[in-house]
Order: C-alpha cells, then sequence, then structure tokens
C-alpha cells in the first residue's frame, strides 16, 4: 500500500491537500492532507468521487474521429496528429497563424498549462480570447479600491467578529471557510448573507437579507450612508488611509435608507439592522462573492461594498477585510496574472487577443483579416459554460476544423471534429497555487494514464515536432515526453524560490514566500495615491465609468420596467454537487444530483398555474429549457433559479438563456443579468 501527498487542482476555492492511497497501482482512498490548515475537514463528495471518475467507463481513453455521420470513432494518435498538423501548416500558409482559434477554460490548474500558450507562439501565433467569465470584475474593483488582490489567511476569519458572505454561498462552494465562520457564530459573533435565496450559508446565519438581483451597490452605499450619519466610522482610519472621503460622503447622502429599500427590495429596518451590527460587532470581514459581480454594473457594486470596510477601518487588521481574491500563491510569472490579462492586447508573439470570452460566439462570428477557420479547445466546455448557446453553437459549426482535448463527451466533445483523449489529476504532476488559501502545492503523478491518454505537454510535443520545429526550438517551451523531463520542467519553475522544491513539496502543501497572514498591514495600498481610492480617477480612465463607486441599474433592469414581457430574473448559481459542468455524469452524483430542477417561489408559480413537479419551460427571447418545477419560498419572488453546469443531454445548460454581455469592468460576463418568462408545459 502507498500513500503520496497531491492537491486538487480544480477550479474552487477549497483547492484541497489530499493524501491517496493506491492498492495493487490502484486508487483506492483520497483523505485531507492535515498540513493544509485552511482544509483539513476533508474532501468534498467530487472529491471523494474521483476514485469513480478516474476509472469511469465513459471516459475518452483514444482520440476520436467524428464520421460524416456524427458518430465518433477511434483513430491512432498517428493519424490524429498528422490530420491536425497538416491543417494547422495549410492555414498558416493560406490564411496565416490567427485564423486558429485557442480557446481554454478552467478545467485544471497548473504551471504545465503554460506549455499550451508556448505551443501557439512557435506555431508562429493564433487568435484567443480575453477577459474571464468568472471574477473579473471583482479582481479590478479591489485592484482599484486596494491596489491588488490579496487577504487575510483562511484561518484568520474566526478572529471577525461579523463576517459577512456577500453574494457568496461559502456552504456549497467553498465548504472548509464555514468552519470558521461557525467558530466566529458559536463566540457569539454574528454572520450575516446577503443573497436573493435563502442558501446553505444562510441556513448557518444569524440574518439574511434578499436583495433584488443587480442591486447591491444601491444596498451598499445606504449602509455607508448610514454609519456615515450615526458617526459610526473611523475617522482616524479615514483620514490617513482613504482618499476620496470627502467626495464619497457627499454622494453617499443621496442613498436614503426608504429610497434603496424601494430599488432593493429589502425593507428599510433590515437595511439599518446591517449598518448597526457592522458598526457594533468589529472587526468585520466581508467575504464578497462572485454572486452580485456578474451583471453590467458589478464592478462598480463591487466597489461600493468595499467602501464600507474602508469607512470603518476594517482593513489591515485580524479578523477584518475584504476577502474576494487571494493572490498570493501566485508567485510564477507562467500562472497568467488575471489582473493584467484583461485588456485585449492587440497582439503579443503573434497571438491575436481579440475575443472577449463573454462573447465568444459572437466573436468567432464576426472575426476577420483573417477569420477563424479552426477552433481547439481544452480545459474547458464553452457550449455549456458560455453565455449564449445558440451562438456558441453556431459559431463553432461556422468552422472547418474543432480539436477538443477532453476526458468525457461533453457538449463541447460533441462538436469536435477530432476529440483528444484528457490526462485527469492523478495521471501527470504539475505544481498549482490557490486563490483562497495562500499555499502552493504539488498535484502529483500517482497513475500511469490510462489507455492511450497523454497529458497536454505530451500531445504539444508530437504535434510540435509534425509541425517541423526541432527539440532545439522548444526548448524551455515545451518539455520532452516522459515523467523525468516534467519534473525538470517544474523544478526549473520552483528554482527562484529556495523554500520550494519537488521533494518538499512531495511532503505537503508550502505556504508561498512572502505571504502575508494578515493583508495589507503595512496600510500601504498599491494604488495612484498609496491610500484606500473611494474616489479613483483610474476608473474613470480605464472604463469610463463615475471615479465614485455610484449605482447604476443594471441593462436588464432597465429594460424590465419598461417591457415586462420577461419579469423573472433567472438565477444560475453553483452547487456542491458539481464544479460547473463537471462531475455531473459519475454515478455517486447523480444519486444526489439526478436532474436539473427549476426553484420557484410558489407565488410567482400559482400566478402561471405551475405545481410543484410540473415540467415546464423557461424562455425568452434568446432560448428555452425545460426542466422540473421545484417550488420553494426560500428563493425570493420575482427569481427562479437553476444551477449551471447540466449538459445538454442531461436536461440543457442555462446558457440557452443567457446573454453574451460584458460586465462594467474587467472583461467579465454579465450572464447573472437574465431575464426569463416560465410557463407549464402540456
Ligand atoms: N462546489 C462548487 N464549488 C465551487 C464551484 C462550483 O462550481 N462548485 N465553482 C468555483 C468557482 S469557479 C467560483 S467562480 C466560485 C463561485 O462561488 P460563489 O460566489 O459562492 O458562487 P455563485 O453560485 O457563483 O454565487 C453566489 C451567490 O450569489 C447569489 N447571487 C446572484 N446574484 C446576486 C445578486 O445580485 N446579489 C447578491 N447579493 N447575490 C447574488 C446567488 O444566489 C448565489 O447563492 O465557486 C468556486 N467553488
Ligand atoms: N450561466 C452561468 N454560466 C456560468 C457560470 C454561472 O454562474 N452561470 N459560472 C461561470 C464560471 S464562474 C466559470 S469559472 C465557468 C467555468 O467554465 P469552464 O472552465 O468551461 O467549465 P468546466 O465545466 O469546469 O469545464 C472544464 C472542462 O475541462 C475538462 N478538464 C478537466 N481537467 C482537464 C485537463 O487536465 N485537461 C483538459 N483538456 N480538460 C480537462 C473537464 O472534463 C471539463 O469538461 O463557467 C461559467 N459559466
Ligand atoms: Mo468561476
Amino acid at each position: 500500500m502507498n500513500e503520496f501527498t497531491t492537491a486538487c487542482p480544480r477550479n474552487c476555492y477549497s483547492t484541497c491537500s489530499f493524501k491517496v492511497t493506491l492498492k495493487d497501482g490502484q486508487l483506492t482512498s483520497i483523505e485531507s492532507h492535515k498540513d493544509n490548515l485552511a482544509t483539513t475537514e476533508g474532501p468534498c463528495l467530487k472529491g471523494l468521487s474521483y476514485i469513480e471518475r478516474v476509472y469511469s467507463p465513459d471516459r475518452i481513453l483514444y482520440p476520436l474521429k467524428k464520421e460524416v455521420n456524427g458518430n465518433f470513432s477511434r483513430v491512432s494518435w498517428e493519424e490524429a496528429v498528422s490530420v491536425i498538423s497538416e491543417k494547422l501548416i495549410s492555414l498558416k500558409n493560406d490564411h496565416g497563424a490567427k485564423s486558429v482559434l485557442y480557446y481554454c477554460g478552467s478545467g485544471t490548474k497548473g504551471l504545465l498549462n503554460s506549455v499550451s500558450t508556448n505551443f501557439w507562439k512557435l506555431y508562429g501565433g493564433c487568435t484567443t480570447t480575453y477577459g474571464d467569465l468568472c471574477w473579473p470584475s471583482g479582481l479590478e474593483a479591489t485592484r482599484l479600491m486596494l491596489g491588488e488582490n490579496k487577504h487575510n489567511s483562511p484561518w484568520d476569519l474566526e478572529n471577525a467578529g461579523t463576517i459577512i458572505f456577500w453574494g457568496k454561498n461559502a456552504a456549497e462552494t467553498n465548504i472548509h471557510q464555514m468552519v470558521f465562520a461557525d467558530r466566529v457564530k458559536a463566540n457569539d459573533g454574528k454572520v450575516i448573507v446577503i443573497d436573493p435565496r435563502r442558501t446553505q450559508t444562510s441556513e448557518r446565519a444569524d440574518l439574511l437579507i434578499q436583495p433584488r438581483p443587480g442591486t447591491d451597490g444601491a444596498l451598499a452605499l445606504a449602509i455607508a450612508n448610514l454609519i456615515i450619519e450615526k458617526k459610526n466610522t473611523d475617522e482616524q482610519f479615514i483620514r490617513k488611509y482613504v482618499h476620496g472621503y470627502d467626495e464619497f460622503r457627499e454622494m453617499v447622502k443621496k442613498y436614503d435608507t426608504e429610497l434603496v429599500s424601494e430599488i432593493t427590495d429589502v425593507p428599510p429596518e433590515y437595511i439599518v439592522r446591517v449598518a448597526e451590527i457592522i458598526s457594533r460587532k468589529k472587526p468585520v470581514t466581508i467575504c464578497g462573492g462572485f454572486g452580485m459581480q456578474r451583471y453590467s454594473n458589478s464592478g462598480q457594486t463591487m466597489r461600493a461594498i468595499i467602501s464600507i470596510l474602508a469607512i470603518t477601518g476594517n482593513i489591515g487588521k485580524p479578523g477584518a477585510g475584504w476577502q474576494f481574491a487571494n493572490l498570493q500563491s501566485h508567485i510564477f510569472d507562467e500562472v497568467k496574472d488575471p489582473v493584467a490579462s484583461f485588456p485585449p492586447e492587440k497582439e503579443s508573439d503573434g497571438i491575436r487577443v481579440s475575443i472577449s470570452t463573454a462573447e465568444l460566439g459572437k466573436g468567432i462570428l464576426e472575426s476577420k483579416d483573417p477569420g477563424l477557420k479552426m477552433a481547439w479547445i481544452e480545459r474547458g466546455n464553452p457550449v455549456t459554460q458560455n453565455p449564449e448557446t445558440h451562438t456558441v453553437l453556431e459559431a463553432l459549426r461556422s468552422l472547418d476544423l474543432i480539436i477538443v482535448v477532453e476526458q468525457f463527451m461533453t457538449d463541447t466533445a460533441m462538436e469536435a471534429d477530432i476529440i483528444l483523449p484528457a490526462k485527469s489529476m492523478f495521471e501527470q504532476s504539475d505544481v498549482i497555487n490557490a486563490y483562497w488559501h495562500p499555499y502552493i502545492q504539488l498535484k502529483q503523478k500517482v497513475i500511469d494514464p490510462p489507455g492511450e491518454v497523454k497529458p497536454e505537454s505530451e500531445i504539444y510535443y508530437y504535434l510540435a515536432k509534425a509541425i517541423g520545429l526541432t527539440d532545439g526550438e522548444l526548448e524551455g517551451s515545451i518539455p520532452l515526453p516522459g515523467d523525468g523531463n516534467i519534473d525538470n520542467f517544474l523544478e526549473e519553475k520552483l528554482k527562484p524560490f529556495p523554500e520550494l522544491s519537488l521533494n518538499r513539496l512531495k511532503a505537503g502543501p508550502v505556504i508561498a514566500p512572502g505571504t502575508e497572514d494578515i493583508a495589507w498591514k503595512d496600510l500601504e495600498f498599491g494604488t495612484p495615491s498609496g491610500k484606500i481610492e473611494l474616489y479613483s480617477k483610474e476608473t474613470r480612465k480605464r472604463w469610463g465609468l463615475d471615479e465614485l463607486p455610484v449605482y447604476t441599474e443594471t441593462i436588464e433592469n432597465i429594460r424590465r420596467n419598461s417591457s415586462p414581457e420577461y419579469p423573472l430574473y433567472m438565477m444560475t448559481p453553483n452547487t456542491k454537487d458539481r464544479i460547473h459542468s463537471q462531475f455531473n455524469n459519475i454515478e455517486m452524483i447523480k444519486q444526489v444530483s439526478p436532474e436539473p430542477v427549476a426553484q420557484i417561489n410558489p407565488d410567482d408559480a400559482s400566478k402561471r398555474s405551475i405545481e410543484h413537479g410540473d415540467m415546464i419551460r423557461l424562455f425568452n427571447e434568446r432560448g428555452e429549457l425545460k426542466v422540473r418545477s421545484v417550488l420553494d419560498y426560500s428563493l425570493k419572488q420575482g427569481c427562479v433559479s437553476l444551477t449551471n453546469g447540466w449538459w445538454i443531454a442531461q436536461g440543457g445548460t442555462v446558457n440557452f438563456l443567457s446573454f453574451g454581455r460584458e460586465t462594467d469592468m474587467g472583461h467579465g460576463a454579465a450572464f447573472h443579468e437574465n431575464l426569463v418568462e416560465i410557463e407549464k408545459v402540456e
């Protein structure tokens, strides 16, 4: 029996450290690695289901090619590589390298992901996307206010007097964070949740505030106004460390509690209550989630929320602060700096960064000089996960050739001409970082890939050779196949950090060098003024938005007021049972989450004669979905909620209904801003 250290590379806050056991070469158990102080409580159900996932009979184990009749059949690696390389050579000659789209999602973390970009540079360039589906408006808002994205260590949360989970459902998306929150509650602290839905997190809280979706900016400014009116600000902190307070104080005066109660549909006494708790139960940590961060006003919303902490002096102290993204473990150059990568760069190393991820379908369809002919998709499932599924499908179907590197027959893989089988997390070593805790970890290879699965680094090696590149030209960019070469590649990346080596990481996680346990303890902010910027000229210059975090109505809310055709807010949250579109095909998960359902408030349902368990149609001008209804008062009236990630074959992706639109800053995707109508299907 052998035990190994490894770590989960999914796009998830927790990024758990694992100890895995092998018996006769087979993975038999997965447990938590106790050295990771953030995730000691153990893996989630998805983590435990890896054993099934890795050995699943549904895994793609060989290269597959789509036949004329639409079915896939097995081909050899030689044939797959030769078809792809011939196309790459001819496209480059006939249309230029930029006629190829390279698209990657967030399927796995790791330094070896950089090999993909290295390949496309060596090929002579390509076209790729900018922005991100996930978090950029919050990242940019934080950067504009505080200078960078970091926060106190996860375990510091238990020092808080008040925790606000604002648009974050940690009990499902960051289960380990709740361990610290529960301790605060047990110690007579307060836990507040701000979310239009009653969630598993709010079940463990003292207070739930349910604003109308997209109105959190107004709510935050009303809270700030009350704190200022009641003189509960930290004047000394403001004088020393806050820029633009006078302008801010003047601006928030108009966010009177009664008015904001109307905007947000939150009773005035609840707004007052939150302001009181923040003033009374210090220190305050706000765990800002991604919920209110995917709207057309979301960057300014996030800035408005951070302002509350700035005026009350809740930054740079134990138990206090803004917990959005802790990027202190992002120490490697190879890992795309999410903030730096916002701006659509016209071109670098021949790579044209011209398509907004939020508008992937439209971007492909409208591409020109040269127009796109081929797409290479890896680590992502854009048909299911990107906004406007119909447009994404139309765009992909307009191309000559689509290559998808995948583990399973996802909606996107179904669109491929050639599918290349992808590795699982246990089949190649890599070094990973995280965005909640500060650890650097080794995701260790513990088993050989099954069938003819090859890790991307190896696929790119063979492709590079097939398009005529020599080993010499690949040196430093694409490692030669073989575990020893991969280890050398990783060791090279660890060299600048004496604390880190593969051997050390094999023992367990290591806190990233330079990590601050209490972020901004020095109260030095990397903003133009060196202070927390309530007033930010850069916000105006870069995004054309007000210097102050003013509230504006979302585009869809304005539309809702003028045309009530689609009156319901469609919410598409995450669930504990999946990571986006991953895991829903696993039996262990299907037992707890067998099919997509739409949660509806019974008052909205009765107006439409919908009963619990009815098949209903959700629709708008972009598309429709048919699913079963679940009537539930926990959802705010006027909302309907359906978790994202279901495949088309499993009942349909929510993104048939969403709209491809960018957030106000950061080039994020505003797909939470989505109005629908529902009706019973006879
Ligand atoms: N189990 C699991 N964990 C995950 C993931 C997963 O898929 N599954 N995904 C990971 C990733 S990539 C991400 S980005 C994070 C996301 O983590 P979270 O931010 O916690 O998750 P979301 O479900 O995107 O949104 C959180 C909440 O925002 C609420 N919300 C929506 N609109 C609004 C609004 O206008 N105002 C307010 N106040 N709330 C609103 C939703 O109802 C939802 O409960 O989780 C990570 N962790
Ligand atoms: N409507 C709506 N849409 C959303 C969201 C929402 O809240 N609402 N959430 C958004 C968010 S926050 C995010 S982060 C995105 C996520 O969007 P994606 O990153 O596209 O989503 P995943 O479903 O995680 O798909 C990743 C795919 O990578 C594959 N994979 C895993 N490991 C590997 C590997 O090593 N190599 C390769 N080649 N493939 C691998 C998996 O099998 C999976 O199919 O979705 C976004 N979409
Ligand atoms: Mo995400």
